[in-house]
């Protein structure tokens, strides 16, 4: 494990036991023939791809699954050996890397096929899955005659190994589980087009394998409870245990100013004081994927919320303090300080999005540090390494 430097006071800590927890718990509600995919795409959710693959994978999980070739080859190029499946499109000129990096490939189109098999040199074959599309609308087949095409043209070529299908549910974090039923019986039906079925048959994401068992063929996709988050907060009371936020977000006060009655802070001067007012300033900007629109949002210094005063800038926020408080006083933006929590989803609701996207947009320019057994075990600097 390395410890990279970071030179600045804002940065994202990651509880690794957490991770480990979520793989462990859903592992204990699975039948033991049910294998698992961290789905670790976009940088693990902006948790860090690599050093979550590891964790999920030591805490049990057996295979990976990312969006796109590119985070396949980096996790490959970060020593990460397990099967790696790309959940969505790729060229057929990529075919080729893909192979020889061992990767497995989603396809959904004959012609993609044919291309690919121009370009593949037979040496390794590419394993790959085929996507069914059951109402997501994105990509995959539909019909079991795309289906029978498909598979015989894979069987018929050397350079193609069929190992798997799958689909995607579009409301398995819903109360009313009718377009779930509705996509799971397409499925199933869509199952029986295959005249043999491959080995690995999934299509649960983490509010189907949590709710669902009767989704679970023999793997699961586990991506957003991994981390510690409910799929959606309508089905927040009906998980089978409970979630453990991995992602904090902090950073240090770098100035404290006291300003006075009519004294105005930030781009369009849109705050202004209405007596003597400690301000202080914090490193994190909407760069750092702290957006514009968390002005009014609360922050945790010592233990106690304040509000964000003024425009949100390019790397600098400003919050109102309490009092007079020293320079390097640390101010928690995500996570829990003191009693106070500041969890995702009060950041998602801030922002009227999903507790998804909140973790996913923190840039590459905050410095993650990996927390385990209560220590520091890694740090990876985006920028520097
Ligand atoms: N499988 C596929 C094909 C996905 O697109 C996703 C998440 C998952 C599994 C994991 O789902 P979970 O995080 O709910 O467990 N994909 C997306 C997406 O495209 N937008 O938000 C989540």
């Amino acid at each position: 494990m390395e410890l990279q430097p970071f030179y600045r006071d804002t940065w994202v800590e990651v509880n690794l036991d957490h991770i480990a927890y979520h793989v462990q718990s859903l592992k204990q509600i699975l039948p033991e023939d049910v294998k698992i995919f961290a789905v670790v795409k976009a940088n693990g959710y902006g948790h860090g791809d690599v050093q979550v693959a590891r964790t999920a994978i030591h805490a049990g999980a057996n295979f990976l699954a990312v969006a796109t070739l590119d985070e396949a080859v980096a996790l490959r190029h970060k020593g990460i050996t397990v099967p790696v499946l790309v959940l969505g499109a790729t060229r057929p000129q990529d075919a080729p890397l893909a192979a020889k990096l061992n990767l497995t490939l989603t396809v959904f189109q004959l012609e993609w096929l044919v291309q690919a098999n121009e370009m593949l040199n037979n040496e390794k074959r590419l394993r790959v899955h085929l996507k069914i599309d059951t109402g997501m609308g994105r990509i995959g087949v539909k019909t079991a005659q795309e289906i029978n095409e498909i598979e015989a043209y894979i069987n018929g070529h050397q350079a193609f190994y069929l190992e798997g299908t799958f689909t995607h549910f579009a409301q398995a974090d819903s109360l009313d589980k009718s377009y779930y039923d509705q996509q799971l019986s397409d499925f199933k039906r869509l199952l029986e087009s295959f005249r043999q079925l491959p080995e690995i048959i999934h299509c649960s994401n983490s509010a189907a394998s949590l709710r669902f068992p009767e989704g679970h063929f023999n793997a699961v996709r586990f991506g957003i409870s991994m981390y510690g988050l409910s799929p959606s907060l309508e089905i927040e009371q009906e998980l089978p245990f409970p979630l453990k936020e991995a992602l904090s977000l902090k950073t240090r006060l770098t100035h404290v100013k006291l300003i006075h009655k009519g004294e105005k802070v930030g781009y369009g001067s849109t705050y202004e004081a209405s007596g003597d007012e400690w301000i202080g300033t914090l490193p994190i900007g909407y760069a750092d994927g702290w957006i514009r629109k968390l002005q009014g949002q609360e922050v945790l210094v010592e233990g106690h919320r304040t509000p964000i005063v003024g425009r949100v800038c390019m790397d600098q926020t400003t919050i109102k303090l309490p009092t007079s408080l020293p320079v390097g006083t640390e101010v928690t933006l995500i996570g829990s300080q003191g009693s106070e929590l500041i969890s995702v989803n009060e950041i998602a609701q801030k922002l009227e999005t999903i507790n998804y996207e909140v973790t996913c947009m923190v840039s590459n320019r905050v410095p993650r540090v990996y927390i385990q057994g209560g220590k520091i075990v890694e740090v990876s600097n985006g920028l520097i390494s």
